[in-house]
């Protein structure tokens, strides 16, 4: 049996929570997609641990594995693992053999490639991990893949091939002189072979590699659970979310199979439980038709000065901002915030299949008179009920915003402790609301950052 973990917005919606709680059942706990851009904050036994790359499994004693899918860092692998460890933790950790090595010329690339966009103001606001030229160079045929670490001349070569193109690109297309570079061994390939054939020594003498979706087909025949992990959102898919202000993966349920060679019927055969943040954050780039406005630099006309008015709708959203803690994990930087985009979320239950639900941040949203969700977009003086395939248009979407009476705050932890039917009446009707449009049952309900403060509908 597998469930699968799908954030159906713009990442953020609180995955980790709702992993920690499915997560019990689980004996195997897979990455699909995505690499060290995905940072997540586990409590467990009221120890705080951070892992950009590492799944959270790593913390409950499961075995875990970065599928074939995900793009490796192995200088953030074993950072991560050597920490855990010296926490007392003996996390076991499986890489598949497929998968792609994120190279110290990537993360150099992402950089330089954000930097020049940036003249335009064109960045995409990458989390700099170097993600997208990794998974460039996996459909370019020239990646490095996490098998290759294991055997020296194979490496070699792979790097023979590669870090000239690298090096001709940074200094004949970017004009930089490698020499000043921070770090010029980034295009050395006898440095860049030293430092990577140890890492492929230590996978091997640790045992970490594995065929994927060999593993992990051999673990359901013998009864395992298998928790499939998505990072990022729908939102932000390669080939679902809002191109080019995407990261450069799958995070839908079909990288799920992709990413693990679990066959799609497998996966088809479990459950996909779709995130959702009961208002929408964003960061980084990119049109929300739904948003309240109230970043400075981002909005026209507010600066962030609080002696400065603010419109009802900044005001709202500086509100909302702050109850529910929407500031990024790495840079601090104030996220964007919304209400509802339910357009996006019918993309998201289609294209990813829900068979559940979890609704994060009901808490969040508790005291105000008003909640907002934007039910419909209209477009051209059309009524679209899902969000169209450009981004260009989707940024002309206008939200046509339906209105539900706001909740009452509550003892979440007693909610939690009672059940659903212990929400307020009108978090209930809101609920309710969001499994009819989107066809699929809540399964949990999110009333607080703890494991203690998720609803889990019987
Ligand atoms: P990249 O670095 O190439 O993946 O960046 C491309 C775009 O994808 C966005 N992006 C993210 N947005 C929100 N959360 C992210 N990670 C979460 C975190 C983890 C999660 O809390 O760090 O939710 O699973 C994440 N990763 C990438 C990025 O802002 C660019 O818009
Ligand atoms: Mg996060």
């Amino acid at each position: 049996m597998t469930v699968t973990i799908v954030g159906s917005q713009l990442g953020d919606e609180g995955k980790g929570g709702i992993v920690d709680v499915f997560g019990d059942d689980a004996d195997v706990v897979v990455r699909y997609q995505g690499g060290d851009n995905a940072g997540h904050t586990v409590v467990h036994e009221g120890e705080e641990y951070k892992l950009s790359l590492v799944p959270s499994g790593a913390i409950r004693g499961k075995v875990n594995v970065l599928g074939n899918g995900c793009v490796v860092n192995p200088r953030t692998l074993f950072e991560e693992l050597d920490t855990l460890r010296e926490r007392g933790l003996d996390p076991d950790v499986r890489v598949a053999e497929r998968a792609h090595v994120i190279l110290p010329y990537h993360r150099l690339l992402d950089g330089i490639e954000e930097e020049v966009k940036s003249e335009d103001d064109d960045e995409i606001g990458t989390t700099g991990r170097g993600i997208g030229p990794t998974y460039e160079d996996k459909a370019g045929r020239r990646g490095v893949r996490v098998g290759d670490l294991l055997d020296p001349d194979v490496l070699r070569e792979r790097l023979e091939y590669a870090v000239p193109q690298k090096r001709a690109l940074v200094e004949d297309v970017f004009g930089l002189d490698v020499a000043d570079l921070d770090d010029p061994d980034a295009l050395d390939v006898d440095a860049l072979y030293d430092e990577f054939s140890e890492y492929g020594e230590r996978l091997a003498e640790e045992g970490m590699t594995v065929n994927a979706g060999s593993f992990l087909a051999d673990r359901m025949a013998d009864g395992a659970n298998v928790m499939l992990e998505g990072a990022q959102g729908t939102i932000l898919d390669i080939d679902h979310g809002n191109y080019p202000y995407v990261t450069s993966s799958n995070p839908t349920a079909g990288g799920a199979c992709t990413g693990t060679g679990l066959a799609p019927g497998v996966v088809g055969d479990g459950e996909v439980i779709g995130i959702v943040k009961a208002y929408l954050s964003r960061v980084g780039s990119g049109p929300m038709p739904t948003e309240l406005g109230g970043v400075p630099g981002d909005t026209p006309g507010y600066d962030g000065d609080p002696e400065n008015p603010r419109t009802e709708r900044e005001e709202l959203a500086v509100y909302i901002r702050d109850e529910g803690h929407e500031y990024g994990t790495v840079t601090g930087r104030p996220r964007r915030v919304g209400w509802l985009d339910v357009p996006m979320l019918r993309h998201a239950a289609r294209a990813n299949g829900f068979t559940g639900l979890a609704v994060n941040h009901v808490d969040t949203l508790a005291g105000l008179d008003e909640v907002k969700v934007g039910h419909t977009y209209t477009l051209d003086g059309e009524e679209l009920r899902t969000m169209p395939a450009t981004t260009e248009q989707w940024g002309e979407c206008e939200a046509n915003l339906r209105t539900f009476d706001g909740w009452e705050d509550a003892d979440w932890a007693a909610v939690a402790e009672e059940g659903y039917e212990a929400l307020p009446e009108n978090a209930r009707t809101y609920l309710e609301y969001l499994e009819d449009e989107l066809g699929a049952p809540v399964y949990a309900v999110g009333v607080g950052p703890g494991r203690s403060e998720t609803v889990v509908r019987e």
